[in-house]
């Protein structure tokens, strides 16, 4: 028989002799090959000449162990993944710059925030908590915010979240916390959903939980884009200027889009949607040039002012309300760069809170001091060992020089006989780096004179002031949906007594609150259960609120306009042009992918409307002949377009024929937030807000 190949690419272009690969030595990190070096080589860049056949004794087999070139590469497959991060698996990164304009010199000597010409360039991760890596992008959940400073004094990880404040106090409870929150150990389920048993025990087990609970069952929880979130260091620390004087800093990004959240049904739907729902969003946006940008804000408070307030600065489950200490935007972040490699990058990003740069300091938060270890321990796993500050994302963009040597994938070559310190044996070119009085020192707190102990102090004991605080800022349609999310969740708990403690505990936080979770679940209010303190009423912020600071634009946001056969291309064009001159990015979407306007041209839409259904957009129109508007009142993915757009609160430009056939079919009565396609301005103004008028007619609020 003859013998049969199949051909090797034959697009493939022959090795051009002259341009050999690129070796890594000298301690440069290794490269890929070069630009214009198109030889497919193995690791050991030996040119492989059939990429497509491994090598068989005879035609029909067997395959031979001498095949190095499939056993490398079958090998180095099998060993593609590291291990997930434990919590924060699931994110999505990128890279940009931060620019200080104002400088903070009174405070702190670090060149991040004194040096006002300088561009610091970044790279920021945001991700999901409870959910692994192949987890949807849109469960209710925490979204971490971190931001890795590569200054001119070493890297500075601002390792945050979307919300000011977190579940738990001490370190020591953060494992249990996790444990709770993530799928049940015995059934392997839910993936990325707090609505479980576990979870609810532990936060009506562990008061301290509930004032950030109360935010993950708010909108907060249910970002629209990665763009639209606020992000929040959450600790106290401290700047330190050359005196050594220290000053407490909370860091806050304010978001230029502004804050923006889903709706829970909207939220879940997404889910089948779009699983990368808010990295597709990153991505596109700054693919397009439109960069995701974020003020930088501090609070900053003394050590009396501290003393004053009443709660602990210290303590990780309270913030500082902007009231008491304004918040003062000092520079920018743009993110203007998609990283290259998915794994190179976002996945082997290491972030650490230890990452700390002289002129700014840690407090004593003691979250803070448990997390100034784990991070580190992590890595080492995550990434295989020390050498991980060598990877291009995570190495320093200042220069930098040490004696620590050896240890798993060593990129360097590190030159001279003496990796110590002092030493008088180095030449030229060896590494002879020596401390520096302009170095890391760290603050000079008084030492306390208790003595060790397993203590909280006092005021950590207050567990529902702040929450109450948040509740009363709230607008009553944020309250309708804490109480909506409280519902749903606990609706989901098989165990009845944690339901009844759930219920008993949010009493304490507020009792118009717990009554209508007890109504909504159809069960009796149960007794309270007092709390270790009595909660004092703080005044409500309003900085909380998402409704009270929305922003009036469409910067940012989506519209999807519905076309088919034969739709007017004037009256399009006029849609689309107003909702893009407010700064929406408009697409089309129609019944097939390809379809011919009333021009008569045929073009290709951005989206067929079963794979981009209203649930991606925020606000939609549509424009359609009456025939065609009759025709698609009988697909159902054109009813769920309407239907969902309308349940979800959607501004909708509809068509007579669209009013006619399709609201018909779905059951929708038009209100104030429906307008005529021709009415381009009153459809732009609907399409910055949701229609809340509109919620109570189509569900009962609990
Ligand atoms: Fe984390 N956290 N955390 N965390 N955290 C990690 O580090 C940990 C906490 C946060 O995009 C891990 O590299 C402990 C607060 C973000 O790569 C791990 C405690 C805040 C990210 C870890 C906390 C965060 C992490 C897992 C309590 C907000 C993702 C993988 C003492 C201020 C960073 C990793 C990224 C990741 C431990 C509490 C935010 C295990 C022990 C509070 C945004 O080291």
């Amino acid at each position: 028989m003859a013998t049969r190949k199949t051909p090797a690419r034959p697009e493939q272009k022959p090795r051009k002799a002259d341009t050999p690969p690129r070796r890594g030595n000298g301690g440069e990190p290794r490269q890929q090959a070069e630009d214009g070096y198109d030889t497919l080589t193995t690791a050991q860049g030996i040119p492989v000449s059939d990429n497509q056949n491994s090598l068989r004794a005879f035609e029909r087999g067997p395959t031979l162990l001498e095949d190095f070139i499939l056993r490398e590469k079958i090998t180095h497959f099998d060993h593609e993944r590291i291990p997930e991060r434990v919590v924060h698996a699931r994110g999505s990164g990128a890279h940009g710059y931060f620019q200080l304009n104002k400088s903070l010199a009174k405070y702190t000597t670090a060149r991040l925030f004194t040096e006002t010409k300088v561009r610091t360039p970044v790279f920021a991760r945001f991700s999901t908590v409870a959910g692994g890596a192949g987890s949807v992008d849109t469960p209710r959940d925490v979204r971490g915010f971190a931001v890795k400073f590569y200054t001119q004094e070493g890297n500075f990880d601002l390792v945050g979240n979307d919300f000011p404040v977190f579940a738990i106090q001490d370190a020591m409870k953060f494992p249990d916390f996790i444990h709770a929150v993530k799928m049940e150990p015995d059934r392997a389920f839910p993936q990325a959903a707090s609505a479980h048993d576990s979870f609810w025990d532990f936060v009506s087990l562990t008061p301290e939980t509930w004032h950030m609970t109360l935010w993950a069952m708010s909108d907060r929880g249910l970002p629209r884009s990665l763009r639209m979130i606020e992000g929040f260091g959450i600790h106290t620390f401290r700047l330190v200027d050359k005196d050594g004087r220290s000053t407490f800093v909370k860091f806050h990004w304010r978001p230029h889009l502004g804050v923006q959240s889903h709706i829970w049904d909207e939220h879940m739907k997404i889910q089948h949607a779009d699983n990368d729902f808010h990295r597709r969003d990153l991505f596109e946006a700054i693919q397009a040039g439109d960069f995701p940008a974020w003020d930088l804000g501090v609070q900053l408070f003394t050590e009396e002012q501290a003393a004053e307030f009443p709660f602990d600065h210290l303590d990780a489950t309270k913030l500082i309300p902007e009231e008491l200490v304004p918040v003062q935007l000092i520079g920018t972040m743009v993110l203007d760069r998609w990283p290259d490699n998915f794994f190179a990058e976002t996945e082997q990003v290491a972030f650490c809170p230890a990452n700390m740069i002289p002129g700014i300091d840690f407090s004593d938060d003691p979250l803070l001091q448990g997390r100034l270890f784990s991070y580190l321990d992590t890595q080492l796993l995550r990434l295989g060992g020390p050498n991980f500050t060598h990877l291009p994302i995570n190495a320093p963009k200042c220069p930098f020089a040490n004696h620590q040597r050896d240890g798993h994938m060593q990129m360097m070559v590190p030159k001279g006989r003496a990796a110590y310190e002092p030493n008088s044996l180095s030449q030229p070119g060896d590494t002879t780096a020596r401390e520096t009085a302009a170095g890391f020192r760290s603050f000079r707190a008084a030492a306390g004179e208790d003595g060790k102990q397993r203590i909280r102090a006092e005021l950590f004991a207050d567990h529902f002031s702040q929450p109450r605080m948040f509740w009363n800022s709230l607008t009553d349609i944020e309250r309708a949906h804490v109480v909506s999310a409280l519902v749903f969740e606990l609706s989901k708990v098989e165990n009845e007594h944690i339901i009844v403690r759930t219920v008993a505990q949010a009493r304490n936080i507020d009792e118009a609150l717990a009554q209508r979770v007890a109504d909504g679940l159809g069960m009796p209010l149960p007794a309270r259960i007092p709390p270790a303190r009595e909660p004092i009423d703080m005044p409500p912020s309003p900085a909380l609120s998402i409704l009270r600071n929305a922003k009036d634009t469409l910067q940012g946001r989506a519209v999807g306009i519905l076309v088919s056969e034969g739709s007017d291309v004037a009256q399009v064009n006029a849609l689309r042009k107003a909702a893009e001159k407010a700064g929406a990015q408009v697409k089309l979407i129609g019944p097939k992918l390809h379809v011919a306007l009333s021009d008569g041209k045929r073009r290709r839409l951005d989206g067929k409307v079963d794979g981009m259904p209203s649930l991606v957009f925020d606000a939609v129109g549509s424009v359609l002949s009456l025939d065609e508007a009759k025709k698609l009142a009988k697909e159902s993915a054109v009813i769920d377009f309407f239907r969902d757009a309308f349940g979800h609160l959607k501004a909708i430009a509809a068509c007579g024929g669209t009013r006619a056939h399709i609201f018909k079919a779905a059951g929708i009565k038009p209100d104030a937030g429906v307008v005529e396609p021709e009415d381009t301005a009153g459809f732009v103004a609907a399409a910055k807000v949701r229609q809340w008028a509109r919620e109570p007619t189509l569900r009962t609020l609990p």
